[in-house]
This record gives structure tokens, C-alpha cells and sequence, in this order.
């Protein structure tokens, strides 16, 4: 599985057949996915002329791996072949050839070669219950495997709401005894949450640490602002309808038809933070409130646990557009948001009826 280390990032693409040209169109597309910008294209190609790949390890444990599969789908074909290369994937049990002892020895000697060098990418939960029987690898618990890893790690990061917060199998009664990652390794873990997460945040944190070669601003939740500083519903598309009151009230009525707000049918929106309505998924083409369901709130901790799905937020008092995961503070969600006091939702009479027309007339065109 190891592949060239020693090399930089642009010899090993040069290797491979890439040309310059291809090397300064892989920087700028990873300089957008790591939101460094145009000026940031400069940096991401003197950072990959020098900088060495790095070894990578990518576990899994209690998890469904639709977050590899999130990843291999992001929407820059380039960077994720290179990255996949640059990665030089020493251990990843879903796409490794090599099984067995083989496969264990890839580990072992990741650890031992790279030792405070290698990057650890993390799927899934931990189950602690029953001596942590429930995940098995090799022998060894899911705990241990991790313990052991993470120990010389450069970075660990936690990849999906899985390894983030628990997600489905910390659900309560958690009969497992599923961990997140960050509770259970005494260094600072990057959270990627979102069941699964999006391919190109996933790329772009991946970006960050080798470019940068240092862990991205977090917030209290140990995730990257640079993703997760808004709530979807800042940017959401249907935020006019919400502001002008005009819902959906049922699945199949004709508010639903005409794209209003999703906000009575559950949408958690309104306290989830994550880039779908930015970043959106499937190489920028939808997103679950573009495809007609509201946000399920992925990317918040403990967010099967946060009320029934179905049934709309208590009141969203005094949230502006300005308010970040920090400001709010950690524990927003249903919880916090059951002792807010009833909030009508901001109905301005005059943007509901120029929407209502714009609709009106939307309906007569087609
Ligand atoms: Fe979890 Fe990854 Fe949900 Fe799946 O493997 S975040 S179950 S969609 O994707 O860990
Ligand atoms: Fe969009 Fe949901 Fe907010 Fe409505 S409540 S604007 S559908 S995020
Ligand atoms: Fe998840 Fe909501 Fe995005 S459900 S995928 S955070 S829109």
C-alpha cells in the first residue's frame, strides 16, 4: 500500500502523468474546496512542491461507510485522484488490496515509520460497552485499535457524525456504548459531522492539513468554522419563504409544490450547522431541502435523539443571520430551543405578498 513517501506532492503526480498544467488546475480547484480563494493558489502549489505526502491511516468502526463513499464522490475528479494518491493511504479496510496479517502489518508499520507524522482519518463510533466486543478487529476491540493509532498521530479527524457524536448508535439506549472518537483520545480531533459528511468539506479539511500542515479553527464543537459557521438555513434558498411566513403544511399541498418553506414540516435548518445550502452535494446540484425534505439536522450532535423528525422547531427567537455555532453556544438544538419562549415566526406582511405574486405568476407561465 505505501507508495512513494519521501516524494512531494507534485513529484508523485508528475509520476503519474501529470502534467503542470494539471498540478496548477488540481491547486486551484483544492484552494476552492479549502475556501483559500484565488490568492489561495500560489500557497497550494509552493505547499505541494515541498511539502512531503503524507502517510494516512483511515479506520472504521461503528458506521455505515457511506462516508468513504461521500468521499470517492466529490466533485473535483482531479483532486480526488491525487488525493487518494497524495494521501498515500498506508491502512483504509474498505479500499486497501492488502488483507490479513498483511493488511495489519501495513498498520503496524505506518505507526512505527511515521511516528508523529501520519494522519488518521476516523469512520464510525466506538462501542466501550461489554469490553467492546461489539467491533472487532483482528482481535483487538475498535478501542484499542484507536488507542494505539491516534497515540503518534500528526491529526486525527473525525470523519461523519458517526465518529463526530455517535450519530444512530449513540441514539438512546445506545445499547452498544457507541463514543464519539473525541471522548476517548486525549488530543484534539477535527469533527467532520454530517451523516454522512459532504465530499468536498471532506476534501477541503483534508486540503487544509496539507497545505497548512496545522489543524483548522474549530468551533466549540471541534469543527471547522470554515464549514460549519453557518446554519443551513442562512443560506438557504427558501429563507424568503420563511421570512414571509408562506410554509408547507402538509407533503402534498400546493405550497409544497410551489417550493415554500419547509420549516412546519420539521426542517432543523434553523439549528444545524453545515455547508449544504453553500457547498451543496452531487458536484453542487441539490441538497435534501432542494429535493423537497427538510434538513434532519445530520451535522448536530445527538440529532436522532433531538425530537421526532416530523415536527417543527419550538421558536427560533433571536437567531440573526450573523449568529455562528459559538455565539449560540454548544448545546443549541431541540433542547435549548424547548424553553425559548413561543416565537411567531417573522411574518412581513408586504415580502409575503410579492412572493405570493412572484408564485402567482410563476404558476401562470408555466
Ligand atoms: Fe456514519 Fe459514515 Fe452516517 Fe454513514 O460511514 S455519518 S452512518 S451516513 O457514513 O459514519
Ligand atoms: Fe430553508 Fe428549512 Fe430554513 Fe425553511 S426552515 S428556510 S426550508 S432551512
Ligand atoms: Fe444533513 Fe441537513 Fe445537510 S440533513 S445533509 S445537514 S441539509
Amino acid at each position: 500500500m505505501e507508495r512513494n513517501l519521501g516524494q512531494t506532492i507534485w513529484q508523485s503526480m508528475e509520476q503519474k502523468g501529470y502534467s503542470r498544467r494539471d498540478f496548477m488546475q488540481f491547486c486551484a480547484a483544492a484552494a476552492t474546496v479549502a475556501g483559500f480563494g484565488k490568492t489561495g493558489v500560489a500557497q497550494v502549489a509552493a505547499a505541494f512542491e515541498k511539502r512531503e505526502k503524507p502517510a494516512v491511516v483511515w479506520l472504521h468502526f461503528q458506521e455505515c461507510t457511506c462516508c468513504s463513499e461521500s468521499f470517492l464522490r466529490a466533485s473535483h475528479p482531479i483532486v480526488l485522484d491525487v488525493l487518494l494518491d497524495v494521501l498515500s493511504l498506508n491502512y483504509s479496510e474498505t479500499l486497501q488490496a492488502a488483507a490479513g496479517f498483511q493488511a495489519e502489518k501495513c498498520l503496524s508499520d505506518t505507526i512505527r515509520d511515521h511516528k508523529g507524522k501520519y494522519i488518521v482519518l476516523v469512520e464510525g463510533a466506538v462501542p466501550t460497552g461489554a469490553d467492546g466486543v461489539y467491533c472487532m478487529i483482528g482481535g483487538k476491540t475498535a478501542e484499542s485499535i484507536l488507542q494505539t493509532v491516534a497515540k503518534d498521530a500528526a491529526a486525527v479527524v473525525a470523519w461523519g457524525s458517526c465518529a463526530s457524536n455517535g450519530c444512530v448508535q449513540a441514539a438512546k439506549p445506545n445499547p452498544t456504548g457507541a463514543t464519539p472518537i473525541h471522548k476517548l483520545v486525549d488530543k484534539p480531533v477535527i469533527n467532520v459531522p454530517g451523516c454522512p459528511p459532504i465530499a468536498d468539506v471532506m476534501m477541503g479539511v483534508v486540503t487544509h492539513l496539507l497545505v497548512l500542515g496545522q489543524i483548522p479553527a474549530l468551533d466549540n464543537q471541534g469543527r471547522p468554522k470554515e464549514f460549519y459557521g453557518r446554519r443551513v438555513h442562512d443560506t438557504c434558498y427558501r429563507r424568503p419563504n420563511y421570512d414571509a411566513g408562506l410554509f408547507v403544511e402538509s407533503w402534498d399541498d400546493e405550497n409544497a409544490r410551489k417550493g415554500f418553506c419547509l420549516y412546519k414540516m420539521g426542517c432543523k435548518g434553523p439549528v444545524t450547522y453545515n455547508a449544504c445550502s453553500v457547498v451543496k452535494w452531487n458536484e453542487g446540484t441539490s441538497y435534501p431541502i432542494q429535493s423537497g425534505h427538510g434538513c434532519i439536522g445530520c451535522s448536530e450532535a445527538g440529532f436522532w435523539d433531538n425530537g421526532p423528525l416530523y415536527q417543527h422547531l419550538p421558536a427560533v427567537a433571536g437567531f440573526g443571520i450573523e449568529s455562528t455555532a459559538d455565539t449560540i453556544g454548544a448545546g443549541v438544538g431541540l433542547v435549548t430551543l424547548a424553553g425559548v419562549a413561543a416565537h411567531a415566526v417573522v411574518t412581513n406582511v408586504r415580502k409575503r405578498s410579492v412572493i405570493a405574486e412572484v408564485h402567482a405568476e410563476d404558476q401562470k407561465e408555466s
